[in-house]
């Protein structure tokens, strides 16, 4: 979490601090072709630094360090890609994580790059507020790759169909901070396409990403103060990727005024999650929330080798569904509490469920820290309405009790509640689960 003090102060670095740019072609390609213009005891050039003598001083560039492969007028000996004529001396730096003008750096800081078909454009001053303290709402147009260098930025985005936008350095380096408002970040996909978001933090909005079709989240931060992904009103062939991905609420309710935060809130279309965390989402009754991690309704969700970690919510701390397919593997459910079910809870399957190769550990249904309740409540995981669940290699920390107050429950006799149903447990250990 980026302290406020830290986010001001860099909003102010940002905002004042005027971004210099390198000087176009400092040296020239006839400086670089002379072979008296940069020899010398301290020039280090030709690996004999300032221990060169007076005769290999004096020596000329050899023909293989005066050939210029990729015609830019700088040989290989002053060239540091020879391959690739953007790439020289003097040359414009683009915020990509490579060194353009091969002054050793390879990006500036706060700087960012727009490509656009065959446009490169320094783009900057239009992601910063013309007032400071203000917060900028930048485009990026359809098809297009916006790279954003490391900062802090106080910026909006809304990033048309099939564009991309990218933290270079990663989500721990690029801070777009939404100063407060709605929402931070829109995909507006409705002309399709995939819309990517990658090695970024989006911060300090009501809600971090809204709108959505069709979507990945690579590598993000969100510190939603109400939602994470807001995933309600997309239409289309939607579906919602998020990889390696934190979603971190801090308890909203800490903040005055503020609701309880959310990670995913999902009505149909296909989530998948992979290497992600949640933590910290949702908060304890008399809130709305159904869970605090994932809320998915009337669509398909698949999670893997994922964290859910201290989530609260009114029907699960973690994942809720309803009238959905849902597959859980490889995944790790600790500390999330609710009165119906401490982890997971699972309504009206619409397909064969599976639960497969994951650990509860800690989770609580109704308990000393909440008031009221059901009298089929579980730590762990709750089953209601039509269902076919497969649990496989399922561990519930080992012992009796290990979550609250049971590991796993059913509310009635669902086979006979429900025809059709059925539930095979196959479990690391059987407390509640047989
Ligand atoms: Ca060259
Ligand atoms: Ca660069
Ligand atoms: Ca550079």
């Amino acid at each position: 979490m980026v302290s406020r003090l830290a986010r001001a102060s860099a909003v102010l670095a940002l905002g004042l601090a005027p971004v210099s740019f390198p000087a176009a072609h400092a040296a020239t390609p006839e400086d670089a072709l002379d072979p008296d213009a940069d020899i010398g005891p301290d020039s280090g050039r030709g690996g004999s630094g300032g221990d060169c003598g007076p005769a290999e001083c004096a020596e000329t560039p050899s023909e293989d360090e005066l050939l210029d492969a990729d015609g830019d007028g700088f040989p290989l000996a002053e060239d540091c890609d020879d391959t690739d004529p953007t790439i020289h001396p003097g040359a414009v730096e683009h915020c990509d994580g490579v060194d353009q003008d091969c002054d050793g750096d390879v990006d500036q800081m706060s700087f960012a790059t727009l490509y656009h078909g065959a446009t490169v454009q320094n783009v900057t001053q239009d992601l910063l507020p013309s007032v400071f303290g203000d917060t900028k709402l930048y485009e990026v147009p359809t098809g297009a790759t916006l790279n954003i260098c490391p900062g802090i930025w106080p910026t909006r985005i809304s990033a048309y169909a099939g564009s991309s936008v990218v933290g270079i350095g990663g989500r721990d380096q690029v801070v777009l901070d939404g100063g407060g408002n709605s929402w931070g970040f829109a995909a507006n996909n409705y002309l399709g396409g995939t819309n990517t978001i990658k090695g970024l933090t989006i911060a300090n909005s009501n809600t971090a990403i809204v709108s959505v079709v069709k979507l990945l989240v690579e590598d993000v931060r969100l510190e939603p103060h109400v939602r994470g992904i807001d995933y309600r009103d997309a239409t289309g062939a939607r579906q919602l990727e998020v990889v390696d991905s934190i979603f971190d609420g801090d308890h909203g309710w800490r903040l005055p005024g503020s609701s309880p935060p959310w990670g995913i809130l999902a009505d149909g279309g296909t989530v998948l999650i992979e290497g992600s965390l949640f933590t910290n989402l949702g908060s304890l009754p008399p809130s709305q929330l159904s869970a605090g991690a994932i809320v998915m309704t009337d669509g398909v969700l698949e999670v893997s080798a994922s964290d859910f970690i201290d989530n609260w919510g009114t029907h699960a701390g973690a994942i809720h569904t309803s009238h959905s397919a849902v597959s859980i593997d490889g995944s790790y459910f600790s500390g999330n509490q609710s009165n119906r079910a401490g982890a997971v809870s699972l309504s009206s399957l619409t397909a064969p469920a599976t639960l497969s190769d994951s650990d509860f550990v800690c989770n609580v249904g109704p308990g000393s820290l909440i008031s009221g309740g059901y009298s089929f409540e579980s730590g762990a995981v709750f089953l209601s309405g039509p269902h076919q669940l497969t649990m496989s290699a399922v561990s519930f920390g080992g012992g009796p009790l290990v979550n609250y107050p049971w590991d796993f429950n059913s509310p009635l006799d669902h086979e006979q509640q429900w025809p059709g149903s059925t539930v095979s447990l196959t479990c690391t250990h059987a407390g509640g689960c047989s």
